[in-house]
């Protein structure tokens, strides 16, 4: 048995650990400090599983049978991608360079591959793997994931990304949880700063539409019934603007659109929203109480993105901080200066003017990411609108698992003319490839992990098992054979310089054999209400980087593509007011997804050690609902709504709201184990029933019913 100290590689979190050896062979990972001490993190606990799995993909394929058949034969390097290669530019010639597509997914997160490609940057000047071949459509998981909150909302109130403020916990009297569960983040640094601040006295408030893990550790839990939050949340800025509870000075010198806040939330108010949102009167009074007497930071992320009212329920709640004087504030949410991520290659690629696939739908999402909306290309592939797509890489996602409406994505990938897929592992995806190009875990690979500060660098733990290969080392070898290998690194000293090129004392020291490399840290200290000065915009004006220069209530750039400007609530395309006869039949709101530390969305369902630890995919119900329903915690039940049915298994609770469900994501590919493999969430929602600002799918506010099921 050795022992090396080294950066965990089951996600890209790149947490240190101490990993343990046998005769070369990872055995396993001891939790370091960095996990997340709430629940150790099962996953990296359990990498010998992961990394040696029967089933990872160790050549390159090329399918030899029909499509979904699953006939495939090993093939060379060189052949499969030559093969690639000619697949693609075949399409070019034949369509147009815009009729080829790559698509990023989670399994893309290694920095060293992400920053390639700069993914969801404004700014960004990559448009994708196929851009030097003059594709607009770089497409990646940012269209159902983070854009909304981390781009959409913060563009159109503050100018700003959600990478530029940072909530500061340890100087706040309340720390507010809304709509994330930070146990789950990779890597989870939050949920310890959390968990020191409040044995520092920091009180943590936790609002969820179930008791997620979190649950477990905070001061005050408030369950709100799922996609409702926009109506407490304009209630409380009714009251707080009604009975003077706002920071003036802020609003009056810092903010556009206030006297249209006020006029247009007049209509809510407290008892309405304490009935639509399930929480008492009395608890709603304490977060009013919270948000304008005390220093209140905040947390947030996916909770509030799924909804029809996704982008501008976010934008409401940035809109409450604001008002309440908590930006850039002590305790507050701190602000930084925009930094857009830039390319390593920015200065290579030209400017790509054809249109994108969704741009015409979603002209903002396109504005601020610089990619398709990906929701848009079954059009395109099936029906050719706005033009034909044809050629797909796809370089770690399980789009036909995660994408809504899961029947028609796997109809529209089965209908390209080529496909390529790069993963670890032979999933639903692949059935359908012309060619699979096998990826390695990031213990087989040295890259880096850039974190608030330093850069650690990942060092080469095992050989790559078989003939894998990094997806950046992938990606340059098809580049290569495309014609602009140089755009994309060989080796990781060229990763290296190629990524650091404008941080040369970085460079010097990582290729000096570093692990960790600190970046110079200014000495100034800490400055509040930053916008006063000349800081936060790239002119020489104070203020805000947005059109006006203010906080934007109203959001100017939301009007100019023809939304409303104010953080107006859309009513749920499906639910108990707006499709009462469906609630007949379907009396139940599903919401899908919330993150569980046991699974990794569709990874590592297929291996036995790690699906132990939930060995069943879950429909969490209250315990009144399951009561009525003849359902105990353990049964199989049926799931089922307006568009399908799947089965799952029950557990009960009474953290959750009368009827609420809870449905876990990531089952419904066919190499995973038991009733996983059959519980495709996603053939319950729907790719039409959007936010239409951000285009993303509602995952987390439709109908269903759940039933015992009969053996
Ligand atoms: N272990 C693990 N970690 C992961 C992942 C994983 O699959 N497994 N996935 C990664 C990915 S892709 C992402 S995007 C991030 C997401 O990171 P988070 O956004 O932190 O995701 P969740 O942990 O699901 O937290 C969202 C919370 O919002 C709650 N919620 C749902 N609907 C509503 C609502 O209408 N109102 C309110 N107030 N709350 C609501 C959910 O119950 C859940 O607790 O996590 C990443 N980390
Ligand atoms: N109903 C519902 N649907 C959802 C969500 C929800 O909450 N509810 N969440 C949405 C969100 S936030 C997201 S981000 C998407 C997730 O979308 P995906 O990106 O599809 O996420 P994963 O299921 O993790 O799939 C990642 C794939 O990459 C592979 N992989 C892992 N590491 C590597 C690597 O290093 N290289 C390569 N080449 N491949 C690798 C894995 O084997 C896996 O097949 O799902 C979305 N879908
Ligand atoms: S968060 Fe990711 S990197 Fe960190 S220990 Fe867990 S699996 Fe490993
Ligand atoms: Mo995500």
């Amino acid at each position: 048995m050795e022992k090396i100290e080294g950066l965990c590689g089951i996600c890209p979190g790149g947490c240190a650990v101490e990993i343990t050896m046998e005769e070369g062979r990872i055995k396993g990972l001891k939790p370091s400090k960095e996990y997340s001490p709430a629940a150790i993190c099962l996953r990296g606990a359990k990498a010998e599983g992961i990394v040696y799995s029967e089933d990872r993909l160790k050549t390159p394929l090329i399918r030899t049978g029909e499509k979904g058949e699953g006939k495939f034969r090993e093939a060379s390097w060189e052949e499969a991608l030559n093969y690639a290669a000619d697949g693609f530019l075949r399409i070019k010639d034949q369509y147009g360079a815009q009729a080829l597509a790559s698509h990023l997914g989670r399994g893309t997160f290694d920095q060293g591959t992400d920053d390639f490609f700069a993914n969801g940057n404004p700014g960004n000047k990559n448009f994708g793997f196929f851009a030097p071949l003059g594709s607009p459509n770089g497409a990646s998981v940012g269209s159902m994931c983070y854009v909304a909150y981390g781009i959409l909302a913060p563009q159109t109130t503050m100018g700003l990304n959600a990478k530029d403020f940072q909530p500061d916990i340890e100087n706040s009297d309340y720390c507010v949880i809304w709509g994330t569960n930070p146990p789950t983040a990779s890597p989870p640094f939050i949920h310890q700063r959390l968990n020191q601040a409040r044995r520092n006295g920091v009180k943590l408030i936790f609002i969820d539409h179930y008791a997620a893990s979190m649950s477990a550790n905070v001061d005050e839990l408030v369950l709100i019934r799922s996609g409702t939050d926009q109506v407490l949340i304009l209630a409380m800025i009714n009251y707080i603007i009604q009975n003077e509870l706002y920071d003036r000075e802020f609003v009056e010198n810092w903010t556009h659109g206030f006297a249209e806040l006020k006029e247009y939330t007049q209509r809510f108010t407290l008892e309405k929203a304490s009935q639509t949102t399930g929480i008492p009167l009395e608890q709603i009074q304490f977060l009013i109480e919270v948000l304008t007497t005390k220093r209140a930071s905040l947390i947030t992320y996916t909770g509030l993105e799924y909804s029809n009212s996704g982008v501008q329920s976010i934008r409401s709640l940035f809109s409450l901080w604001a008002l309440c004087g908590h930006l850039d504030q002590r305790g507050g949410l701190l602000l930084s200066k925009p930094n857009p991520k830039k390319n390593p290659n920015d200065s290579h690629f030209g400017s790509v003017k054809m249109l994108a696939i969704g741009e015409r739908e979603f002209p903002i999402y396109h504005k601020l990411v610089n990619q398709p909306q990906f929701l848009k290309a079954p059009d395109a592939i099936l029906h050719g609108k706005p033009y034909k797509l044809a050629g797909l890489l796809n370089v770690g996602a399980a789009m036909t698992v995660n994408y809504p409406n899961t029947p028609l994505f796997e109809k529209a990938i089965k209908s390209l003319d080529f496909f390529a897929v790069v993963d670890r592992f032979f999933t639903k995806d692949c059935l359908y490839a012309d060619v699979v190009f096998p990826a390695t875990t990031y213990f087989e690979e040295e890259s880096y992990q850039v974190f608030p500060g330093k850069v650690r660098v990942r060092r080469k733990i095992i050989e790559p098992l078989g003939e894998s290969l990094p997806n950046i080392y992938i990606l340059q070898r098809l580049a290569e054979k495309l014609g602009y290998g140089h755009l994309y690194p060989k080796n990781p000293a060229e990763l290296y310089a190629m990524r650091f090129r404008d941080q040369p004392e970085v460079l010097e020291q990582i290729l000096s054999g570093a692990e960790e490399v600190h970046f110079q840290q200014s000495n100034e200290p800490i400055r509040y209400r930053k916008y006063e000065e000349v800081y936060l915009r790239s002119d020489k004006n104070p203020g805000f980087p947005t059109p006006t220069g203010k906080f934007e209530f109203d959001s100017e750039l939301l009007k100019a593509y023809g939304f409303d400007g104010l953080p107006v609530y859309v009513v749920s395309k499906e639910g108990w007011n707006s499709t009462p006869e469906l609630a007949v039949q379907f009396p139940l709101i599903f919401n899908s997804g919330a993150r569980i530390q046991t699974t990794f969305r569709t990874q590592h369902l297929n291996i036995e050690d790690l699906v132990a630890y939930q060995k069943h995919p879950q429909v969490i119900m209250n315990t009144e609902d399951a009561e009525v329903r003849g359902i105990r915690a353990g049964d199989v039940v049926d799931l089922t709504s307006p568009r399908g049915g799947i089965q799952m298994v029950a557990e009960v609770i009474d953290g959750i709201p009368r009827g609420e469900v809870e449905v876990n994501v990531g089952g419904g590919d066919p190499g995973q184990l038991g009733l996983w493999a059959q519980a495709s969430v996603n053939h319950l929602t729907d790719e039409k029933n959007i936010d239409p600002i951000s285009g993303f799918p509602v995952f987390k506010n439709l109908l269903c019913e759940v039933t015992k099921a009969k053996e």
